[in-house]
Formats: structure tokens, sequence, C-alpha cells
């Protein structure tokens, strides 16, 4: 059954130097404005918003920041790369970094509080604090990325420079020993075991990524297997995959590019061919009724993208999916479950 009293701590981080589309900033407060709090409210749970981790300082870049504001307009920028050296590839290293530091005490804290995290995003690179905020306190913890992307380049094989395409790299403890170590990034524990996390939604693969799939046989279904399978029954061997003995929690991590670009328009890298709003709401509502759901994400809504109308519709399938993995019960609540007031 559905799990609807629980403690939630809702952060905001507006990351943004993990890619390079100016907006994703925006998210927090697009999905604060569908009153996302006050229907979880309305479920059952009792919610502390804990507002935005302040990093918008720590991400600035004085000359861009200038020409941003001169360009004024509701319009998303493309934002120049800066690198990290002449050998390595990895745009806005100290930035992401330093936030992520933030973003992981945040994260630690307010499950320290007893409280269940949910991080509204800010660009995909922020789940590299989450989970190193969410691993300190839970060791054994298991991971799953849904996503269209495997986000698991490392600083030698991304070919973009986005630090956004490398998140799970730096958490996976198997994959440490073909990583480049950035000083910058010294602080994160890699913690999570490549047994205990699994993918569900990929479509958009690169070739090393493939390669370090296969390398650590992680866990990871495409479009192709929700295809062939049924997204209950993805969700099911995901799950059991990466607990066997039904026991270990679990981080949530909700990329809404995993949806269909048919829905979901204004996010950085829409990819066609994704799940279905329902498919996304079912698999959050599978892993809710686990009652082992301790973090979540959700990330990559850019309201700068698409129309207002598509911003909107974003915003509320971020909404919606929200609402599911916190046991937002479509077929109506029971009357002995309603809070009182
Ligand atoms: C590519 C990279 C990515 C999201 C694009 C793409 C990664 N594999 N993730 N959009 N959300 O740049 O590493
Ligand atoms: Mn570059
Ligand atoms: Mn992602
Ligand atoms: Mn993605």
């Amino acid at each position: 059954s559905l799990t609807n009293n629980l403690r939630v701590g809702v952060q905001g981080v507006e990351l943004y130097r993990g890619q390079n589309k100016r907006g994703v900033e925006l998210g927090p407060k697009a999905i604060r404005d569908t009153g996302v709090v006050a229907a979880l409210r309305n479920v059952g749970h009792e919610i502390v918003d804990y507002g935005n981790a302040p990093i918008m300082e720590m991400q600035e870049e004085a000359v861009l920041q200038e020409r941003l504001v001169a360009s004024g307009g509701r319009q998303s920028q493309t934002v120049p790369e800066s690198d990290y050296n002449g050998y390595l590839n990895v745009h806005y290293v100290k930035q992401v970094a330093d936030a992520n530091r933030m973003i992981s005490d945040w994260t630690s804290k307010i499950m320290r509080d007893g409280r269940v995290c949910l991080t509204l995003g800010g660009d995909h690179a922020l789940g590299i604090g989450t989970v190193n905020g969410a691993s300190q306190v839970h060791p054994d913890l298991g991971v799953l990325w849904i996503d269209a992307h495997s986000d698991i380049n490392t600083p030698l094989t991304t070919g973009s420079g986005k630090i956004h395409g490398m998140s799970v790299a730096f958490f996976v403890q198997e994959l440490q020993p073909y990583m480049t170590q950035l000083p910058e990034f010294s602080w994160v524990q890699p913690r999570i075991k490549a047994a205990n996390l699994a993918f569900i939604g990929l479509r958009d693969v690169d070739p090393a990524e493939r390669a370090i799939l296969e390398m650590l046989g992680i866990t990871a279904y495409s479009m192709r297997d929700v295809d062939r399978h049924g997204i209950q029954k993805v969700t099911e061997m995901a799950l059991s995959k990466i607990s066997q003995d039904k026991k270990r929690p679990i981080h949530v991590s909700y990329d809404i590019d995993s949806l269909c670009e048919s829905i979901v328009k204004s996010t950085g890298t829409p990819v066609p061919g994704g799940l279905s709003l329902r498919e996304g709401i079912t698999l959050l509502e599978m892993i809710n009724e686990t009652g082992r759901m301790v973090s979540m994400d959700l990330v990559e809504v850019n309201p700068l993208l698409g129309s207002e109308l598509d911003a909107a519709a974003t915003a509320q399938a971020a909404k919606h999916l929200i609402l599911g993995a916190f046991g937002h019960s479509r077929g109506g609540m029971a009357l002995n479950s309603i809070p009182k007031p």
C-alpha cells in the first residue's frame, strides 16, 4: 500500500554549471509554483521547506554574468565553456564541486533531522551531492537513476565536458580505479556499489558509457526493455536487483528527460521515445510502496526552454511525478488516511 505519512524535507538546488543552458536554475521555483508542497501536505505528509541552498554566488563568473544581464529577456543562454585545464575537458569544476559539497551537507542534515529529503533541481550534477549526503546517513544505500541518459562518463571519457553527464561516475565504488581524481571533488566518498545501482529509461548512451555499464555489470533498463516487459515488470526487476533482501534504503534520482520529449519540452536535452507520464508515475508509486525511499531528486526542469505553455506542462509533470513518489492515491484517498487538521 502507498506510504503517505512521512516527515519530509524539501530543498531547492539552483545548480546550472553542470551543463551549458541557463534557466535550469529556475527549476526549483517553477516546481514549487505548481503548489506541490501544499499538495504533499494534503496527501498526509509533515513537511518542512528548507528553501534553496545558497549556491548561486559560488557558480558565478563576473564577465559571463554581465553579458547575460545585458542580453535580458526571457531567453535561455548558451554559456561558453571554461576548461579545467589543457588536458581534461571538464567544465566549471570548482563551481560544481563547491556547490555539491554544500548540497551534500544539506542533504545529510535534512535526513539526520529524520526527514525524507526531496531535492528540486537544478541540473543533474546535483546528484553527486545528494547521493553523497544520503549515503553518509545510509552507507548501504541503493540508487535508482531514472533518465534518458546514463550520466556515467568520466572526466576522461566525456565528450561534452558537462558534469551532469558524469554524476554517477563520482559515486560508484568500483569505477574509482578508472576515474581521474579531481582535487575539487576529493571530499566525495564513492560508497555506492555497482550492484546497488540501476538505471531505467535509457535511450541516449555514449559508447564509452555503454562500455562502463558492461564492465561493471550495472543493471540498466533502456526504453527497449520498457517496451518489451512493461514498466511494472522493469521496476520490479530493478528493485529486486538493487536489493535482493528488499531491505536496502533507496535514493531515487529522477531526470525529467526520462519522460518523452512529446510531454517534456522544457529541459536541456529532450529525447524522443521516452516514458509516458503514466509510466513515470507508476514506477514512482511502486518505489513509494516499498516504504524504503529515503531521498529523491527531481532535476533538469528548465522553464526558459520551449514556450511558456511547454514550461508549465513540464513543471506539472514534475509535480505529478513527485506526488506519485510520495504516495498520492490516484484512486482517491481512504477516509481513515486523510490527515487531520
Ligand atoms: C552526454 C554527455 C546528458 C542530460 C545530456 C549527455 C548527458 N552523454 N544528460 N542531458 N540530462 O554530455 O556526457
Ligand atoms: Mn571544452
Ligand atoms: Mn541526468
Ligand atoms: Mn538526462
